[in-house]
């Protein structure tokens, strides 16, 4: 795929709105856009001037018209992807929208394959490759907190930040090279390594730092799990039903009426949370039912937050269960039907609960009392960073992967330096941490396998 002197096209933008954009980029885009389009003022693309808008028509072989539209007019390199580009806004009718990218296929396009857009303004350096895959993310963006990542990545906060540590690197490099350079000199004096040291362990703290962050990156991105656990008919999917304000699940007063796990997401101050309710945990001969509460147990493993619902003090045994199973996570205990009673007799101090990892709330799913102070709490508990204009924060696994594989060799370096090993040795082991990094932006020579895979998760006309 990574041939870019034809030209290519596509639509660009969802059907089913009232304008779509037809996208043609390539050397002959302008030429072949010329081709089937006839401007109002008789002036053709070729000889108008680059980011004008020109109002016209396009029409078919036989002179009927398809369409009428406005072409936008790019020329090399101002343009997106480098190229020669024209964006043809159309009607949004998939008819004409066909017509359109059938007289361009015939006037010599090449059908555009998925993020081709994208890959040409890559291969053309407008773009990085960790900001090109931030235009895929930019797409996806459901909520505040994406968005802003996607566009700090985008504006190349994540690309500035991985050149600082190449900088500190190739210093490093640069200091050891000068030691080999001059081993035989013994009378001169090089930076001693304890200084070589500290400048290794910087870089790769900030290297584990930013891998740190990929989990965050994730959760964002997918919605950050939250289990909703406990007894049968302690208001489970009442709760669900609250928090997503739909009657996503089934509530009833018979106990085991939840038999699978239902999920859903909602929005907490701009980050995606997703809900999982759960099948209610009690001793049961029912097969089904027993599957479904490996399912809750399932869920609470991937879960960050649990919410363990309760309307009454939980007997040893259920105590002792969900300690188990709760090694890591962040548990709110939610104290359900406050309508009737009173948990002023519950005690928590049963439960060996972590305390800083445990919050307690007392809630009325089914009047609505202190959901909103639930979500709060939920939203603290989650334990979000700050995140701005500039934020870096992870979010692809193939970044995830290099930086990883980055803090192995710079490990590597710093026992080498912690130990007498030679500096080409160490050397070596430093390329290969600059080689890590480089792979995200691209700036290393990126296998064409990886280029198709990145670019193949963009979807057609981007
Ligand atoms: N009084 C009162 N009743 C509630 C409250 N929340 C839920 N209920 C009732 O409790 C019963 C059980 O509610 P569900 O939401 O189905 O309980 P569940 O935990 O999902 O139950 P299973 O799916 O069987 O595990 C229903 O009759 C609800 O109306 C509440 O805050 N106060
Ligand atoms: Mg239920």
């Amino acid at each position: 795929m990574i041939t870019n002197n034809d030209t290519i096209c596509a639509v660009a933008t969802r059907p089913g709105g009232a304008l779509c954009i037809v996208r043609v980029s390539g050397p002959d885009a302008i030429r072949i856009t010329d081709s089937i389009f006839r401007s109002a003022s008789r002036r053709t693309l070729a000889d108008s001037h680059a980011g004008t808008v020109i109002f016209g028509h396009i029409s078919d072989a036989q002179g009927q018209i398809v369409d009428e539209v406005l072409v936008s007019l790019f020329r090399a390199p101002h343009s997106y992807t480098g190229q020669d580009s024209t964006e043809i806004s159309c009607h949004g009718s998939a008819y004409i929208l066909e017509q359109v990218c059938r007289l361009l296929i015939e006037a010599g396009c090449r059908q555009a394959g998925p993020g081709e857009f994208t890959e040409r303004a890559f291969l053309a350096g407008k773009l990085d490759l960790s900001q090109a895959e931030a235009v895929a993310d930019l797409i996806a963006s459901g909520n505040r907190a994406t968005h802003r990542i996607a566009m700090s990545q985008l504006k190349g906060h994540f690309s500035s930040e991985l050149s600082v540590l190449r900088e500190q690197l190739l210093q490093l490099t640069s200091l050891l090279e000068l030691e080999l350079d001059f081993a035989d000199h013994e009378e001169l004096e090089f930076a001693d390594r304890t200084e070589l040291l500290s400048l290794a362990k910087r870089a790769d703290s900030r290297i584990t730092e930013l891998a740190r962050s990929f989990k965050t990156g994730q959760a964002l991105k997918q919605g950050i799990p939250v289990a909703i656990v406990g007894r049968t008919n302690v208001g489970k999917s009442t709760l669900l039903n609250r928090l997503v304000k739909e009657d996503r699940a089934i509530v009833s007063d018979i106990h085991g009426t939840t038999r699978d796990t239902i999920e859903d997401t909602i929005q907490i101050k701009g980050v995606t949370f997703r809900f999982i309710d759960t099948a209610g945990i009690r001793q049961t001969a029912d097969t089904i039912e027993q599957i479904g509460i490996s399912r809750t147990f399932a869920a609470i493993d991937k879960a960050l937050i649990v919410i363990w619902m309760l309307d009454s003090q939980p007997a040893a045994d259920d105590i002792k269960e969900m300690e188990s199973h709760l090694e890591g996570k962040k548990l709110i205990l939610a104290f359900n039907k406050s309508d009737l009673n009173s948990y002023s007799a519950f005690d928590a101090s049963v439960l060996k609960l972590p305390a800083d990892n445990t919050k307690a709330i007392e809630i009325s799913a089914k009047f609505n009392k202190n959901i909103t102070k639930l979500e709060d709490l939920i939203y603290e508990m989650a334990d979000i960073p700050e995140i701005n204009a500039d934020t870096v924060i992870v979010t692809q696994a193939r970044h995830y992967e290099a930086l990883n594989r980055a803090h192995t060799n710079l490990t590597r370096v710093i026992e080498g330096l912690n130990s007498t090993l030679p500096g080409d040795l160490i050397a070596e082991d430093l390329r290969l941490v600059l080689q890590d990094l480089a792979e995200i932006t691209g700036g290393a020579i990126t296998p064409g396998e990886t280029l198709q895979n990145i670019f193949s998760h963009f979807c057609i006309g981007k």
